[in-house]
C-alpha cells in the first residue's frame, strides 16, 4: 500500500518529472541511488589506476598528453558524482571508507591488469565504449542531479572512446607485426571483462526490477550488453581483429550478434574481491589517502592562518 507521499512520488516518476534533492522520496530509493552513484564514483576513481600505470611509458608526447587528459577527466567524473551523491545526504568520507574496507563495490573491469600499450587503446575503446552505452540512458534517470551529471560525463567519455579506438587503428594500420599482435592480445584479455561490466544477467540481477520501476535504470543489463555488442563487433572487424569467442555470430533474422556464455563464476569472484588486481587497487587508494594526509593538514592550517590574518 502506498501512502499519499509515495503515490505522488511515483506519479512524478511516471510523468517523467525529475526527482530533486528536496523532494520527498522513499528511503529505499535514496539508498539505491547512494549505492549506485557512490559505486559509479568509486569506479571512476579506481579506474584511473590501470591507465596511470602507462603514463610514464606512453610512446609519444602526444599520446602521453591525451592519456593524462583522459585520466584527469576520470578524476573529474568521480568528484562530480560524489557531489551528486552528497545531495542525497550521504557523507563522502564515509562512502570512501566503505570503498577502502571492501564494503562498497566498484566496476569489476578495473581489477584486470594493463599489460601492454595496446591496453590503453582497448580500455578507451571497450571500457569507455561499454560505459557510454550504460550511461547514455542514465542521462534520463529519474534523479535530477545524477541525470544532469551524466550529460557532461557522456560527452567526455565519447572522446575517450575515440582516442582509444584511434590508438588501436594506428597500431593495426601502421604497426609492426609485434604491435598488431599486441592489439589482438589486449582484445583477447579485455573482451569478456568488458561484457561483464553490464552486470549479472537479468534473471540474476536483484536490483533491476525496483530500479526500473523507479526509472533509475532505463534498460536491463542484458539489453545494454546486447546494444554494446551490436555496435562493437563492426568496429572490431574494421580493426581486422577477432573476439575470443568462437560462438560470436550475426543473426540475420534478429539483426543482432549472438555470443557465447559469459563466465559468471569469474564475474562473481572479481566482484567479491578476488580478481587479479583487487587487493592492489584498494591498497593504492588507501596509500594515496594516507600519503596525502600531510597535504590536507597543511591546507587546513594555511586556510586558518589566512583567516586569522584577514580578521
Ligand atoms: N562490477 O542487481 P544488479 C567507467 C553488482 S564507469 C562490480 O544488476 P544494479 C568510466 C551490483 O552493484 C563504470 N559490481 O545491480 C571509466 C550489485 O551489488 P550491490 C561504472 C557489479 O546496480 C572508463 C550486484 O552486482 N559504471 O567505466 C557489476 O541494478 C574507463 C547485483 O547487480 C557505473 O557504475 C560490475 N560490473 O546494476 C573510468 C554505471 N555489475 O550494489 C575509467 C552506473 C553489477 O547490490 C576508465 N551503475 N554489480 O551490492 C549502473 O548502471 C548499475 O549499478 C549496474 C549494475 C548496471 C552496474
Amino acid at each position: 500500500e502506498m501512502g499519499p507521499e509515495e503515490r505522488q512520488f511515483q506519479e512524478r516518476i511516471n510523468d517523467e518529472i525529475k526527482i530533486e534533492p528536496k523532494n520527498w522520496m522513499p528511503d529505499a530509493y535514496r539508498k539505491t541511488l547512494i549505492r549506485q552513484i557512490s559505486q559509479h564514483a568509486h569506479s571512476e576513481i579506481v579506474g584511473m589506476l590501470p591507465e596511470g600505470n602507462w603514463l610514464t611509458r606512453a610512446p609519444t608526447l602526444k599520446r602521453k598528453l591525451q592519456l593524462m587528459a583522459k585520466i584527469q577527466d576520470e578524476a573529474g567524473h568521480g568528484l562530480y558524482l560524489y557531489s551528486a551523491m552528497e545531495t542525497l545526504g550521504a557523507d563522502r568520507d564515509e562512502e570512501i571508507d566503505k570503498l577502502h574496507d571492501g564494503r562498497a563495490k566498484y566496476s569489476s573491469i578495473f581489477n584486470y591488469p594493463t599489460l601492454n600499450w595496446a591496453d590503453m587503446g582497448t580500455v578507451g575503446w571497450l571500457v569507455d565504449g561499454a560505459a557510454i552505452v550504460n550511461q547514455v540512458p542514465l542521462q534520463r534517470t529519474s534523479y535530477g542531479p545524477y541525470a544532469r551529471a551524466m550529460i557532461r560525463v557522456c560527452k567526455e567519455e565519447s572522446f575517450h572512446q575515440r582516442q582509444g579506438y584511434q590508438i588501436l587503428l594506428t597500431m593495426m594500420q601502421e604497426g609492426t607485426d609485434d604491435q598488431k599482435a599486441m592489439v589482438q592480445d589486449s582484445i583477447n584479455r579485455f573482451w569478456w571483462p568488458a561484457l561483464m561490466m553490464f552486470g549479472p544477467s537479468d534473471e540474476n540481477s536483484p536490483n533491476s526490477a525496483q530500479s526500473m520501476a523507479w526509472k533509475i535504470k532505463r534498460h536491463s543489463n542484458d539489453e545494454l550488453r546486447q546494444r554494446f555488442l551490436d555496435q562493437t563487433v563492426p568496429q572490431l572487424e574494421l580493426l581486422g581483429c577477432t573476439a575470443p569467442d568462437p560462438d560470436l555470430k550475426y543473426n540475420e533474422e534478429t539483426g543482432h550478434y549472438e555470443f557465447g556464455e559469459i563466465d559468471w563464476q569469474e564475474f562473481f569472484d572479481v566482484v567479491k574481491g578476488n580478481g587479479p588486481c583487487n587487493r592492489e587497487r584498494i591498497e593504492a587508494r588507501r596509500s594515496a589517502i594516507d600519503n596525502g594526509a600531510w597535504v590536507r593538514e597543511a591546507a587546513v592550517a594555511h586556510a586558518a592562518k589566512r583567516q586569522r590574518k584577514a580578521a
